[in-house]
Order: structure tokens, then C-alpha cells, then sequence
């Protein structure tokens, strides 16, 4: 099946994962109400597709995305906004999407850019990456979750310092500061990112959506509560074929064969 997006650029790879690229080059990959919406659809067209077991979320050298389209949104009235809930569909089918998003960041990730690559499970940066929550320059704030996923990855210092300034953090403090998992060169970005999502992708889908849902439980629960779930669920993990065949393969020394089953 040809994927036919007019402001994505589709990617389908053999060891099961997709690279997925946001093509709005004459806008920096500005995210639009056609950007968005067909992000959503590809999501859900994969959502039940065992060929796609992690998705590469990336942009351009330049741009991973400059923020939500600023002339899209310039004359909308709030009315407009509040019906139209502007942009909260598009947060919820990236949230709500149960295989891992790998963000794979070269350039600016700006406002609504930030936002989303934040809303993917990590982030893997290349060394020219900027990330930034500017939109107190524009005299809105952020409103795609920034001001709560940046303040939970780095703390109320800097997400402070950088929703109220506006200033741009550079590839190595955004390491330093929790918000990447990796930095590598510019020309090894894809690379770096199409290995992770092969590795993920030769995993047990089922142990992989399980380990995605645990860790972003740590955000919703407390520790006694989150345990108390990752206890549940690990044990609910010896249901599955794959836990017999992963354990069985270790011990008789051989690569495993998971089925998702
Ligand atoms: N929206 C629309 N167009 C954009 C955007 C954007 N966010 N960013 C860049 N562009 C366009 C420019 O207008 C320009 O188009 P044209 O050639 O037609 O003039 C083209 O992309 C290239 O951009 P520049 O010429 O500006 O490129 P530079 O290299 O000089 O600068 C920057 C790059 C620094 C990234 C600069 O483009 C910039 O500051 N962009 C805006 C960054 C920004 O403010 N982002 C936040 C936007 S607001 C937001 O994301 C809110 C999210 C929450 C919304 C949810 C509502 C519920």
C-alpha cells in the first residue's frame, strides 16, 4: 500500500519500523492543520500493522519543526480555537499511539516542533539540534503540553527560564538536561535512530508496548501506585508466548523468535 501524504514523507522498512519525515520545507516544517491531521491518520493506519512495530519521527537538517503555523493561527478567534480545540486531537493521537515515536532531531524544534518531538517516547539529537519554547514571544504560551512535559523532563528552573525567555537550549545542555537521550553528529542522526528503531521493532511487540506503558505510568502515578503496576503487568507478561520463547532462547544460547503472541 503507497502512503500518499502531502506534508509527510513515508518510509517503510523491512526489519518493521517506519521512518516517518515532516516535508513543510517552505515552512520549516511548520505543523499545520494538514501536517497534523495527516499525522494522526498515518498513525492510525499503522496502529494494527505488525510490519510497523516503532516509528522514526524526523524533519529536515534545518528544521525538525519551527512550531504550529503561526499564519495558520494568526487571525483565529477564540471561539475558532474553542471549537475547533485546536490542536488537541493531534496531541491525542500521537499520546495515545501504543508503539514507540523516536524523535530524530536535527535543527530547530520550536514551540508546537518541541512539543511534539517531547510527546514522542525519546528524543535523539544531533549536535546542531535547538529546542525552545518561544511562543511568550509571540504573546501566547505553549499549548501542545510544553509547559508540562519540558517542566517534567528538566525541571521548573529551566523550563522557567525557558518559557519565560524564550531562549533556544543547544544539543548538549539539552542533554545535560534530561530532554535528550543521545547527541550524535549531524550525519549520524538517521543512522543512530533507524538502528534504535530496528532494535526496538526485533523485540516482543508485546513486551515493548508493555515497558512504553510502564515507563509513562512514572508521570501519572505515584511511586507506590506506579510498583504496584509495573508488578501487575510484569506478571501478566508470563501469559504471553514471547516471555517462554525469550527466556528459552537465553537459556539455550540462540537469538529469540518472537511472534507477538
Ligand atoms: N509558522 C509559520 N511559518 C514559519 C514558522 C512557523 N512557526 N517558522 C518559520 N516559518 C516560515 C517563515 O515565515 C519563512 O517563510 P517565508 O520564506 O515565506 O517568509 C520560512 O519558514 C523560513 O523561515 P525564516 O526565514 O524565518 O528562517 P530563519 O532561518 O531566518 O529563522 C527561525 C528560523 C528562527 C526558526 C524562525 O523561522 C522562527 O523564529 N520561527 C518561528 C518560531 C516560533 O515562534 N515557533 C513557535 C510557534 S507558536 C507554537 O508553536 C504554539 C504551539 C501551541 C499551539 C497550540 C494551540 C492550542
Amino acid at each position: 500500500m503507497a502512503d500518499a501524504y502531502s506534508t509527510l514523507l513515508i518510509e517503510r522498512h523491512a526489519d518493521g519500523y517506519a521512518v516517518v519525515t515532516l516535508n513543510r520545507p517552505e515552512a520549516l516544517n511548520a505543523l499545520n492543520t494538514t501536517l497534523t491531521g495527516e499525522l494522526g491518520d498515518f498513525l492510525e493506519s499503522v496502529a494494527d500493522d505488525d510490519g510497523v512495530r516503532c516509528i522514526v519521527l524526523t524533519g529536515s537538517v534545518k528544521a525538525f519543526a519551527a512550531g504550529a503555523d503561526i499564519k495558520e493561527m494568526a487571525d483565529q478567534a477564540y471561539a475558532d480555537m474553542y471549537r475547533g480545540n485546536f490542536f488537541a486531537r493531534a496531541h491525542d493521537r500521537v499520546a495515545s499511539f501504543r508503539k514507540p515515536i523516536i524523535a530524530a532531531v536535527s535543527g530547530y524544534a520550536l514551540g508546537g516542533g518541541c512539543e511534539l518531538a517531547m510527546l514522542c517516547d525519546f528524543i535523539i539529537a544531533s549536535e546542531t539540534a535547538k529546542f525552545g519554547q518561544p511562543e511568550i514571544n509571540l504573546g501566547v504560551a505553549p499549548g501542545i503540553g510544553g509547559s508540562q512535559r519540558l517542566t517534567r523532563a528538566v525541571g521548573k528552573a529551566k523550563a522557567m527560564d525557558m518559557c519565560l525567555t524564550g531562549r533556544m537550549m543547544d544539543a548538549a545542555e539539552a542533554e545535560r538536561s534530561g530532554l535528550v537521550s543521545r547527541v550524535v553528529a549531524s550525519d549520524a542522526l538517521l543512522d543512530e535512530a533507524r538502528a534504535a528503531a530496528a532494535k526496538i521493532a526485533g523485540q516482543s511487540i508485546l513486551a515493548v508496548m508493555a515497558n512504553k506503558e510502564l515507563v509513562n505510568a512514572a508521570f501519572e502515578t505515584t511511586l507506590t501506585q506506579g510498583v504496584v503496576f509495573e508488578r501487575r503487568l510484569f506478571h501478566s507478561l508470563f501469559a504471553f508466548e514471547d516471555q517462554k520463547e525469550g527466556m528459552a532462547a537465553f537459556v539455550e544460547k540462540r537469538k529469540p523468535a518472537f511472534t507477538g503472541r
